[in-house]
């Protein structure tokens, strides 16, 4: 081989070598570039910082959404529904993520994962899932915010655990002492957490 051939030879490969470089390159800019620029650090790490709910009624039809926002150790709670009749209702978020109409009874028990009674919302005598009430107005919506003291959504103690969790809304009042939910009537509503 004349040294011109080799020169040229190695110049091949180094150019070679160069584009494969800036394929890689160009392909790591274009993926930093489709994520979205409002996912979080904590999105990337696999911790939920917030979760929706599409509320149904006992006809399984559409009466509403839950959004649910984790703000550092709390997890606040925006309800937003119709056609629930007014007045005060008792609601609870359930073991688990399933809600058939009509009586949502797939939804399991009250979120219990420290094995306790049903009780006053934010005591530790309580199931984590008992909840304060919502209010209905006379127009039969439902307009209503909640934070919930040391909830998260995901996590070693986090809602959305293997079996997911529902948010149910009953007929009638929560007294906050009758096992095993609070004598608050019948499912009237039901939305899996997403
Ligand atoms: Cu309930
Ligand atoms: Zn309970």
């Amino acid at each position: 081989m004349k040294d011109p051939d080799m020169a040229r030879a190695i110049f091949n490969q180094i150019t070679t070598k160069l584009s494969i470089a800036s394929c890689v390159l160009t392909v790591a800019a274009c993926l930093s570039f489709t994520l979205p620029s409002d996912v979080k650090a904590a999105d990337m790490q696999g911790v939920r910082t917030s979760a929706k709910a599409m509320l149904i009624d006992t006809n399984g039809k559409k009466i509403g959404t839950v959004t649910l926002k984790q703000v550092g150790q709390d997890l606040a709670l925006k309800f937003k529904a119709k056609s629930i009749a007014s007045g005060w209702h008792g609601v609870h978020l359930h073991n688990i993520g399933s809600c058939t109409a009509p009586d949502f009874k797939d939804a399991g028990g009250h979120w219990n994962p420290f094995g306790q009674h049903h009780g006053q919302p934010g005591t530790e005598a309580a199931h984590r899932g008992d909840l304060p009430m919502i209010w209905a107005n006379a127009e039969n919506r439902l307009d209503a915010k909640l934070t919930l003291k040391g909830y998260e959504i995901s996590g070693t103690h986090g809602l959305l655990d293997t079996d997911g969790a529902a948010i149910v809304i009953h007929a009638g009042q929560d007294d906050y002492q009758s096992d095993p939910a609070g004598n608050s009537g019948a499912r009237i509503a039901c939305g899996i957490i997403h």
